[in-house]
């Protein structure tokens, strides 16, 4: 399965917005809370340099796209119901929805960062968005734990031995996308018996939401004038995260615009050019998004989702090849596929999600840029141009 990417945060947050600003897709959005009830799923396109500059080829993408030597590979994108404080216990619409995050590799926090929403997503004054990011986290820990603590009943207290506690949990947890050695890394320091403290239970599920679940947080609504002095306030107490500022709004109206032929615009851009013939509103409402860009980089949408996969889920981009000297497949096409690639894989990882067969009967890879054979525990990078060699 693809990977995913999960938008979480408050009602009225404009978590909707961002997918739509993510794929275009058409989903409501309104200035209410909980106008999303059932999860929306789009594709959306994370982007990376394509191998085609560099190796001075013309690319033939299959599964991907190529557009000005920047490849768009494709990651599913879900956007659930508001999160309100007590959702793990069933407040607003519950914890039901947050199930729908099980399978994802990373979550991207949605911030109101104008402060002119509350924390149930009602319109108000002034509210603090560090708040969100404090009570939102602790949230989702809260549910993290009480999956744990499900787990937990196969455990006997005083009786199962720490090893079979952790491989118990691995089974149980395998759904939230955990692996054993991380259960093992966050249970070194602490014993079967924590398990049944809520205190030193929460820690782990604090651990543990961080390795499997690690979160973003996107400053959303930077167009408005409140949210300068908010986005400075989140950068100063949260010193350590991966923050971007966003404007879900300006990214849907580039996308539009482009899709009409009226400028072009390439997303994650830092400036986009106008090609059509624009009214006044038009023109204004562009010149604007451009003047937001300039302050920030870029809209920030692409940006967040490009460091929710490739920074903090921590995943690589591997073009596999069958002709080592065209970097092309069996019928010429140069560079067809863009895989994704949890860090740390290696080439038989790639041959296994590529063919079955092609695992069975894996003898070696090769590097396609330098023709040397690969060492049987090498690590793939980002970018690399990858041939299979198997028996078959
Ligand atoms: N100014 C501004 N408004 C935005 C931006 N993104 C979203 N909004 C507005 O915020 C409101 C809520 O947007 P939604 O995308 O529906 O929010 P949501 O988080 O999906 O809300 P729920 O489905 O209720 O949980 C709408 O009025 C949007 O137009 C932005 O970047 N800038
Ligand atoms: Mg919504």
């Amino acid at each position: 399965m693809a990977l995913l990417v999960g938008l979480v945060g408050k009602p009225n947050a404009g978590k909707s917005s961002f997918l739509r600003a993510l794929t275009l897709v058409e989903v409501k959005i309104a200035s209410y809370p909980f106008t999303t009830i059932k999860p929306n799923l789009a594709v959306a396109h994370v982007t990376t340099p394509c191998p085609c500059k560099e190796l001075g080829v013309t690319c033939n993408p299959r599964n991907s796209r190529c557009v000005r030597g920047i490849r768009f590979v494709p990651v599913n994108v879900i956007d659930v119901a508001g999160l309100v404080p007590g959702a793990h216990a069933g407040r607003g619409l519950g914890n039901k929805f947050l199930d729908d995050l099980r399978k994802a590799s990373c979550l991207i926090h949605v911030v109101d960062c104008s402060g002119k929403t509350d924390e149930k997503g009602e319109p108000c004054d002034f509210h603090d968005p560090c708040e969100d990011v404090r009570w939102l986290e602790k949230e989702i820990d809260l549910w993290f734990a009480s999956i744990i603590k499900r787990a937990t009943s196969r455990i006997k207290r005083g009786f199962t031995k720490k090893g079979e506690a952790i491989k118990i949990l691995a089974n149980q947890l395998s759904g939230l996308g955990i692996k054993k050695e991380q259960i093992e890394a966050v249970m070194r320091d602490k014993e079967v018996d924590d398990l049944f403290k809520g205190g030193t239970l929460v820690e782990i599920a604090s651990s543990l939401r961080e390795i499997s679940k690690p979160m973003l947080i996107a400053a959303n609504k930077v167009d408005l004038p409140e949210s300068e002095e908010n986005l400075k306030r989140l950068i100063k107490e949260f010193p350590n995260r991966v923050i971007i500022p966003c404007s879900a709004e300006a990214e849907i109206a580039l996308k539009l615009a482009a899709k009409h032929e009226l400028i072009d615009y390439l997303p994650g851009s830092n400036d986009f050019e106008v090609k059509g013939k624009l009214n006044e509103k038009q023109r204004e409402a562009l010149e604007k998004i451009r003047e937001l860009m300039k302050k920030y980089g870029s809209t920030g949408v692409q940006e967040a989702l490009n460091k929710a996969v490739f920074e903090l889920a921590k995943y690589i981009v591997v073009y596999p090849v069958e002709n080592e000297n065209k970097f092309s497949d069996s019928k010429g096409n140069v560079l067809p596929d863009a895989i994704l690639l949890p860090h740390g894989s290696t080439p038989r990882d790639l041959a296994s999600i590529i063919h079955e067969e092609l695992a069975r009967g894996f003898i070696c890879a090769i590097d396609a840029r330098t023709k040397k054979r690969l060492p049987a525990d090498y690590k793939l990078k980002n970018g690399d141009v990858i041939k299979i060699m198997a028996r078959c």
